[in-house]
């Protein structure tokens, strides 16, 4: 989130969109219905199926999947065709006015510098021309270059009209332009829209691009980094937001630093390439500290190996040639490139796309070692349980080991939410029989492969040798002991850099944030957005103060955000250009003269007068926030509608002569997945798989009362397609798609409606996920045996929403 959970009671329209928040965040949801009741606020939903929040919403809009950058592209259009941009907020703080390089260029949904056999782009022509002699981005104040920002977006989006919206998502072209009235009324200052999503956006080969399109238009109507504004991801797993914060992906490390790529073999040329210099005058540019982050980090790692000599341990460091996803990693089992494989908390032959690949990749496997509290689908893969898992178990190689680990209550420390808040919590029982923690479970893992290597030597030693390893209890480090490491501490004694001979931290001393980092290897830090959170002064995440002095609910005292306790990021927005609140009812941050103050902690340089122009977006080099995303995103830098892997149009009605433009051109797919697709004219409805609030994925099947609320496999039917199909509620059903097929339940509905897309019905068939053939609940099939392997070209994301299936009663 941009913003926090609390703060969206400030809203004064809530738009849920791509996400069933009263479904799957019940608790938090609670300030969405603050919002409506407190604020007035108007609560729309926009979903291809009238769920639980829809049913407390004001106005209600089905949706097809996979079209959201439709819908929300004819919003721009219409917000610049309307004039119902805040223009004082867009014209200082967003790129509009930046011309683009000439050589860019856009034609029939792709691209310049394609590359149609690996699907990837060349990316150097999406750039701002800069001029040569200052190096700055060049702009025309005058908006009229036909190559500044918002001409060529204006351009961009000439086509998404209304008429669009109804032909491609189905959802009513007077629907559409009420609520796109609603949301336009926000474009004045002292009103703001929230937008609240979650996997109905992500879990598409465009994922990434449908949320940036909402950034767009939020910037539009000057939104971001106002109280009741932002784009609001809200997060699944305690403790996902957590995982990413910490890089535990195959391309991250801690902080949202990136790993080296393949290229990058020096070390200058690794930190250049991040620590990004500033486009235009006077603009911060914080991500220039980025070998202080990294340094830190290394140091935090390696200890007294990392030196200035050594590059701080640069060289142990991986360099990636690709990301290793999950996508990638089980088509590489297939192809018998893995022998091993560690399942931590993870049950993927549920949760990962296309079942039946899961089941082959995973046979393929010398060993597996499923680190969970219970039995899992994943770690009984090569059990037969008929119809449901049907594998030739005597053909199966691969040895399973299973580590019982404890669960979230048998253990301390710090879970992080979607607002970013780190909130302590404390051990409650110990874990049950031979159940040990994840923490102590990686101790002796990482002990016993250090062991071996000092009496048998191995490849590679040094980092495994070198890794620092200060915890009081070796076998067992504590939560405490590890939230201090990622805290960070200085090393040596810190001095002023205006005058050496002041000591401004001891040697030792945990930090009081990442202002105190150094790149000389005098800090040391294991994640740098995190610094902070446990300092001389304590346990911040532990603090359970909840005043809120201005009454908006900035809880400064409640916990710790990152990063540096700051609870809404891009607040310097929130301010004018002189530095006064936009709007004096929520004032967030403004400057006094001579510092900026206020209800949060400044997203800024704390000192800064707003007289020198340095812009709200201290991240980005230009200062500004984007509408053109330069180089960041693989499929382009406008987001562009392309239909779902599988969908039931011949055609991308957007450029219907452009057949590479039918699907993202961008999107990570395998060859093997792709002969995995079905046709329309096999599989006419549209599939999509959702949760339900009583059940929390995979695990609660071994929960009775759970299982008792939702017993076994259903799937939503509309009246328009049961009708079709002569189904009744109750009758048993098979869906299937070209991977595989479930048996399931019908429950008919009138919550999914029959939509008329091109011109031709519609059904979509509605799949809650969260069945297998392990646990306490009706033994059953996994949903995941329908779906497709294919994933966001940015994220790896599969595509869980929107896919083909056939419906047939049994
Ligand atoms: N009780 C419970 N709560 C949970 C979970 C759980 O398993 N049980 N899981 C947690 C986790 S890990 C996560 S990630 C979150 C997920 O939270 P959500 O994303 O809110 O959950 P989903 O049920 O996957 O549903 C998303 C919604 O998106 C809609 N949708 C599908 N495709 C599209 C589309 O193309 N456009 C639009 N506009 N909408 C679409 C679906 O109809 C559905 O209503 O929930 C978390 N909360
Ligand atoms: N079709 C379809 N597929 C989906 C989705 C979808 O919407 N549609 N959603 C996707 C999403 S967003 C998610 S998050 C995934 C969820 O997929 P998973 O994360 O695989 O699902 P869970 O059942 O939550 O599995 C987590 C496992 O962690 C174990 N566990 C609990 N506490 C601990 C602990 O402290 N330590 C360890 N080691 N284990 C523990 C649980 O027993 C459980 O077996 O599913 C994904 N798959
Ligand atoms: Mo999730």
């Amino acid at each position: 989130m941009t913003n926090h959970w609390v703060d969206i009671k400030n809203a004064n329209v809530v738009l849920v969109m791509g996400g069933n928040a009263a479904e799957a965040h019940p608790v938090g949801f609670r300030w969405a219905i603050e919002a409506k009741t407190r604020n007035k606020a108007t609560l729309i939903c926009v979903d291809p199926r009238f769920n639980r929040t829809a049913s407390v919403a004001d106005i209600y809009a089905p949706i097809r999947t996979g079209t959201d950058i439709v819908f929300l592209g004819a919003v721009i259009k219409y917000l610049l065709d309307n004039n119902k941009i805040q223009h004082e907020y867009v014209r200082h703080y967003t790129d509009f006015s930046f011309v683009v390089r000439e050589d860019f260029d856009f034609n029939e949904g792709i691209y310049s510098g394609y590359n149609e056999e690996t699907r990837t782009y060349d990316r150097n022509t999406w750039e701002y021309e800069i001029d040569e002699e200052t190096g700055y981005v060049k702009t025309d104040p005058s908006l009229t270059h036909p190559r500044c920002v918002y001409q060529l977006m204006r351009k961009h989006y000439e086509r998404y009209t209304p008429e669009m919206v109804e032909r491609v998502c189905g959802t009513p072209k007077d629907k559409f332009l009420e609520i796109v009235e609603i949301i336009s009324s926000t474009h004045v200052p002292n009103r703001t829209l929230t937008i609240l999503y979650a996997l109905g956006w992500t879990q598409h080969s465009i994922g990434s691009q449908i949320i940036r399109t909402a950034a767009m238009m939020q910037l539009l109507l000057g939104n971001i980094g106002m109280p009741g504004g932002g784009v609001n991801a809200l997060r699944g797993h305690s403790n996902i937001q957590g995982l990413t914060d910490l890089g535990l992906m195959t391309d991250l490390l801690p902080g949202y630093l990136t790993l080296a790529k393949d290229g990058e073999q020096r070390f200058d040329d690794y930190i250049k390439a991040r620590a990004h210099k500033p486009m235009r005058e006077n603009q911060l540019s914080y991500w220039g500290n980025y070998k202080k982050f990294w340094v830190s980090l290394s140091k935090a790692w390696f200890g007294k190996a990392a030196t200035a000599a050594n590059d701080y341990c640069y060289d142990w460091f991986p360099k990636l040639d690709k990301p290793y996803d999950m996508l990638r990693a089980y088509e590489m089992m297939t192809q018998g490139k893995f022998n091993g494989y560690i399942c931590q908390g993870f049950n993927p032959l549920a949760a990962a796309p296309h079942k039946k690949k899961q089941s082959e990749a995973f046979a393929k496997l010398k060993f597996m070692v499923v680190m969970d509290p219970l039995r899992t689908d994943t770690s009984e893969f090569w059990r037969n349980a008929g119809e449901e898992n049907d594998v030739d178990t005597a053909s199966i190689q691969t040895e399973v080991i299973r580590l019982p680990t404890s669960c979230f209550a048998e253990e301390s420390g710090a879970l992080v939410n979607s607002g970013r808040v780190l909130q302590w919590h404390w051990k409650g029982a110990n874990p049950p029989g031979e159940a040990k923690s994840d923490i102590e479970i990686m101790a002796l893992l990482y002990n016993r492969i250090r062991e071996l290597y000092l009496e048998e030597g191995g490849a590679f030693p040094d980092p495994i040798l070198n890794l620092d390893w200060p915890y009081s209890t070796r076998l067992d480090p504590s939560a405490e002991e590890l939230a201090k490491e990622m805290s960070g501490k200085a090393l040596l004694n810190l001095t002023s850099p205006s005058d050496p001979s002041i000591v401004t931290r001891k040697a030792g001393e945990q930090l009081a944030g990442f202002a105190e980092l150094r790149d000389d290897g005098s800090t040391a830090c294991g994640c740098w957005i995190y610094s902070g959170s446990f300092t001389e002064q304590g346990n911040m995440m532990a603090r359970r103060d909840n005043s809120d002095p201005t009454g908006i609910g900035q809880t400064l005292n409640w916990a710790w955000a990152w990063p540096a306790n700051r609870r809404i990021l891009y607040n310097r927005a929130s301010a004018d250009p002189n530095g006064r609140p936009w709007d004096s009812d929520r004032a967030l941050v403004y400057w006094n003269g001579r510092a900026w103050v206020g209800a949060d902690v400044p997203d800024y340089k704390a000192d800064e007068a707003p007289a020198n122009g340095m812009g709200p977006f201290i991240m980005n080099p230009e200062g500004t926030g984007r509408f053109f995303a330069r180089k960041g995103m693989a499929e382009g830098p406008f987001p562009e509608h392309y239909e779902p892997f599988e969908t039931p149009l011949a055609v991308n009605p957007l450029n219907p002569n452009e057949p590479r433009a039918l699907n993202n051109p961008g999107a990570r797919v395998f060859k093997r997945d792709l002969e995995d697709m079905g046709k329309a004219d096999e599989f006419p409805y549209v599939g999509t798989t959702y949760r339900l609030t009583e059940h929390f994925h995979y695990w609660t099947k071994n929960v009775k009362l759970n299982a008792i609320a939702q017993p076994e496999q259903f799937v939503e039917i509309g009246e328009g397609l049961a009708n079709k199909l002569g189904i009744k509620a109750g009758d048993r059903v098979k869906v299937s798609s070209k991977r595989d097929y479930i048996k399931a339940v019908a429950v008919v509905t009138k919550r999914i409606k029959t939509l008329t897309v091109d011109g031709k019905e519609l059904h979509q068939v509605g799949i809650p996920l969260h069945w297998g053939f392990v646990g306490v609940a009706k033994k059953g099939f996994i949903a995941n045996s329908l779906t497709p392997a294919v994933g966001d070209g940015n994220t790896q994301t599969p595509e869980f929403k929107s896919f083909l299936v056939n419906v047939e009663k049994i």
